[in-house]
């Protein structure tokens, strides 16, 4: 059935749609199956099954329903884009205090329209929020100043935080997994937990917490500096989520504010993620997206694209989200990926789509991870171009030859030698940790730097 004379406008002007603020825009890649409508009809199906519609017709629509219809409102056949304007007011809103849900966002936008029969894909590219509906998010509660207040730091520009992530993944029983952390916190900032370690039978989460809290202790006495860890609280269930987080800051104590709360975004889901965010707004709130590659990855034609989760983790206050490595670890990545740190952690910023301004909403922490070390970074950072950012560098600090420590070190030294602008084989002749990582990770250094070896006198 032909909808288009109801859901779609190409009549519509986006910078008039802007302009009112009642709307939701919403940009995706799209393509029709084979056999069905043209473009525009399966646009317009699209925005029915979106909103207000289904395949048919019927008898109980009226002129009110008509008004808050989704409308499709520009198209190019040729490069699959389709945009579809969404009114505020489809969204749904908590009762106990009418501000918005992301779960609404998502049911309508990339929700039943992700398995049409007449659709062959259809994937988000961007979205833009309007200010009205932009300010019902909660947005972040904490962000990186308040990190870098813990350390002792200036609250702008507070540059590099080093960290890492207890490896292996799985396996450390208590004390081995405390003990990681005491030796990378003598050189490095910053521990998270791996994204799966929470309360596994051998290791269980009260008596790893604990001693993590103790080795915290002593790094902080051993180094006279602050340290940080952040802990991971998810769960299916909202209350394991709540009894986790308030067990970690009780036993940090005097150091609760050294806690960050992890939360695998991705897989448990905006509750879990509001949760943490309106229960703990006092901690750092750490997105950890594992999963997400099941939607965003280049390879899949559906879902939404790694730039749209993040900037959904902003809306839902995120205080920082990993956001690859652009190219530069192990995970997907592109160099343009800079652009999903930039529009979540500047107040104005360009989408692939739409420009969007966010009417000073905290800034979500751009979190570098995924296969760095020390020799990496250089490059990581003149693609991006500043270091007011958290790495995490679980292969990179933990398999330096000398050790946690030095592996932190060693990621510190690169950021100095970014900043320097000097050639890493210069700056490694009179920096050890930095040198050291080079026979550390010895195919990245062939890659990277040709003749390494000659270079720093170091036998093959
Ligand atoms: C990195 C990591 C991170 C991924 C997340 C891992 O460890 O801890 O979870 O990088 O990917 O489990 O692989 P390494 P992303 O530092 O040892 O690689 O940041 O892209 O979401
Ligand atoms: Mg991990």
């Amino acid at each position: 059935m032909d909808q288009s004379n109801r859901y779609a406008n190409l009549s519509l002007r986006e910078e008039e749609l802007m302009a009112g603020g009642k709307h939701v825009l919403c940009a995706y890649i799209m393509k029709p199956k084979t056999g069905f409508g043209n473009y525009l009809e399966t646009a317009a199906h699209f925005a029915a099954e979106s909103s207000t519609g289904t395949n048919v017709s019927v008898s109980t629509t009226d002129d009110f329903t008509r008004g808050v219809d989704a409308l499709v409102y520009e198209i190019d056949e040729e490069k699959e884009i389709m945009k579809i304007a969404y009114p505020n007011d489809l969204f749904d809103r908590n009762i106990i205090d009418g501000r918005a849900m992301l779960a609404s966002f998502l049911t309508l936008t990339i929700g039943n329209n992700q398995g049409m029969g007449d659709v062959e894909y259809a994937k988000m590219y961007d979205f833009w929020m309007p200010p009205e509906y932009l300010r019902l998010y909660d947005g972040p509660a904490t962000d990186i100043s308040d990190l870098w207040r813990v350390l002792g730091r200036p609250v702008v520009d507070g540059g590099f935080i080093v960290g890492t992530i207890i490896k292996p993944k799985l396996g450390l029983r208590p004390q081995p997994f405390a003990k990681a952390a005491y030796d990378f916190w003598l050189g490095g900032d910053f521990i998270k937990n791996d994204e799966p370690q929470g309360n596994q039978v051998f290791a269980r989460l009260k008596e790893t917490i604990t001693a993590v809290a103790d080795s915290m202790r002593r790094a902080q006495d051993d180094t006279g500096q602050a340290k940080l860890f952040s802990a991971n609280i998810t769960a299916d269930d909202y209350r394991e989520i709540i009894a986790r987080g308030e067990f970690i800051l009780e036993t940090f104590a005097e150091n609760a504010d050294h806690v960050a709360f992890l939360v695998d975004g991705y897989v448990a889901g905006p509750t879990a993620i509001t949760t943490a965010r309106r229960y703990f707004p006092k901690q750092y709130l750490h997105y950890h997206r594992a999963g997400h590659g099941a939607v965003t990855s280049p390879q899949t034609q559906r879902g939404y694209t790694a730039f749209v989760l993040a900037k959904m983790s902003r809306l839902q206050g995120a205080s920082g989200i990993h956001v690859g490595t652009m190219s530069h670890g192990k995970m997907e990545g592109e160099r343009d990926d800079k652009n999903i740190a930039y529009m979540i952690e500047q107040d104005s910023a360009d989408g692939p789509f739409y420009h969007q301004e966010w009417q000073g909403m905290r800034p979500t922490t751009p979190i570098i991870s995924g296969g760095m070390n020390a020799l990496r970074l250089p490059g990581f950072f003149e693609n991006l171009g500043h270091s007011n950012l958290i790495l995490t560098a679980g292969g990179g600090s933990y398999g330096h030859v000398d050790g946690a420590a030095a592996g932190a070190i060693s990621l510190r030294q690169a950021e100095m030698c970014w900043q320097a602008g000097a050639d890493p084989i210069a700056f490694a002749q009179d920096h050890r940790e930095f040198a050291r990582a080079f026979e550390s990770f010895p195919a990245d250094a062939d890659k990277l730097y040709p003749g390494w070896r000659n270079s720093l006198n170091v036998a093959a």
